[in-house]
């Protein structure tokens, strides 16, 4: 057996349905104010493409992930949480959940699991990640970024190099094995 692979998940927008559960709650908070179809979402943060739907709906969007239990209710992703246990499972894998908190501290740490505001500082071989760019400190991070398709980047040109999941139907295990040495 080779060197262990080491496994670095996603968990909003890739484990949990953080637009579904997020659009969810905006339009029974605020049912009177326009909304954006997951169909019509575009870049990563939702908070920028409200504020620029209309400028005050920035900080209601904020106010929804903010609120406690957001997180928590969240619902998971299909085939996400088998894939993870699956993975789990295999010989010479290890695999993390690596989560970046919102800034408001408030609730969002006690309902997460593993917590980095910097992903580049954290050692991996693969990263399954819903956001485009994932920069930090760390210039050269050790892990390939795997892009998991989500509502705000399926339109997305990315770079012929960067490899795309498109679902937890697609070959994720073919992706772990052509890192495997
Ligand atoms: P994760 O690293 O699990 O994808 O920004 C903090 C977390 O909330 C981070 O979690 C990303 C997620 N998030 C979105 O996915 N979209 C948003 O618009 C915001 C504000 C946060």
């Amino acid at each position: 057996s080779g060197k262990r692979l080491r496994v670095l998940v996603d968990m909003d927008g890739v484990l949990a349905d953080f637009e579904g559960g997020f659009l969810k709650k905006y339009r029974a908070r605020y049912p009177d104010e326009p909304y954006i179809t997951l169909e019509d979402r575009r870049g990563f943060w939702v908070s920028t493409q409200y504020g620029r739907l209309r400028s005050d709906l920035c900080e209601k969007a904020i106010s929804i992930w903010e609120s406690k239990d957001f997180f928590i209710e969240l619902q998971p992703l299909p085939g996400g949480v088998e894939a993870v246990k699956e993975m789990a499972k295999m010989d010479n894998t290890d695999v993390f959940i690596c989560t970046s908190p919102i800034k408001h501290y408030k609730h969002c740490p006690y309902e997460k699991v593993i917590l980095t505001r910097d992903k580049t500082l954290i050692s991996g071989d693969i990263l399954i990640d819903d956001k485009p760019d994932i920069l930090g400190v760390e210039a050269e991070p050790t892990w390939e970024h795997i892009l998991f398709t989500a509502c705000h980047n399926k339109h997305l040109s990315v770079s012929p190099a960067q490899r795309r999941l498109l679902s937890w139907s697609d070959d994720w295990r073919a992706m772990l094995d052509s890192k495997r040495q």
